[in-house]
């Protein structure tokens, strides 16, 4: 399998299938595609675009098969490793797991826009100015607290539904988000989130990103250099 993606520092897209194919140890191959202005006809945009019916990463290879859009290759991935938890056993928890993914993968947009992936970056004040100005990123802080404080009191694990699975690894982008512009969370959420960061694919995602130093402005608006 090729899992096509672009720079670890900024693609949050990006981060979420890799960091599950890392954690559960499934062999694959990484193709990246630098970020660009995403213009039309722009390197990226030519590159994808002969890959992918959307033009986007992340993208799945496997054989003659590709699976585009993220939560698509999630499932893709519990159905060929029916082994590995990649999803809770119990059918319930499942489907809260499910509601959680698909609610990162349709919301969030205010946290989302505000505060772009840039796992290098260490950028409270714009945090902080964010957060004084914007009330829907208010919201969207207010619900993860409730959203992550609810799944980890329902759990003895130290992850959302015990153990690290496809939620997670859905939700690790917005713990660098987080972390980076230095957004304020609860003891037992910020617990939750050192654990998130610490997790194997996750903190190799991490040690990419930073090894990466690869300034892309058409992903700064906050930077004007590293
Ligand atoms: N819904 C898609 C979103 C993918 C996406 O927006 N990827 C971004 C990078 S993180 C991208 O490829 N952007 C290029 C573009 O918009 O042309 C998914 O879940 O995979």
């Amino acid at each position: 399998m090729q899992l096509h993606i672009g720079n670890k520092n900024y693609s949050s897209w990006s981060m979420r299938p890799w960091v599950l194919l890392r954690h559960f140890g499934i062999a694959f191959d990484e193709v990246m595609h630098r970020f660009d202005s995403f213009e039309p006809g722009s390197q990226f945009r030519r590159e994808m675009a002969a890959l992918s019916p959307t033009g986007k990463v992340p993208l799945l290879v496997d054989g003659d098969l590709a699976v585009w859009d993220t939560l698509a290759i999630a499932e893709y991935l519990a159905e060929t490793h029916p082994a590995l938890q990649l999803w809770p056993r119990d059918r319930a928890q499942r489907a809260r797991a499910r509601s959680l993914s698909a609610e990162m993968h349709s919301g969030f947009g205010a946290l989302r826009s505000a505060c772009p992936m840039n796992i290098e970056a260490n950028l409270p004040e714009v945090g902080a100015k964010v957060l004084a100005e914007q009330p829907a990123v208010q919201a969207d802080l207010a619900r993860l607290v409730t959203m992550w404080g609810n799944a980890l009191a329902a759990t003895d694990g130290a992850f959302l539904f015990g153990e690290f699975g496809i939620v997670d690894a859905y939700y690790a982008p917005v713990v660098a988000r987080l972390r980076s512009y230095g957004l304020p969370v609860p003891a037992a959420v910020a617990a939750y989130m050192d654990r998130v960061w610490a997790s194997p694919g996750v903190a190799a995602w991490v040690q990419g990103a930073l090894a990466e130093q690869d300034f892309r402005d058409f992903e700064e608006p906050y930077r004007q250099h590293r």
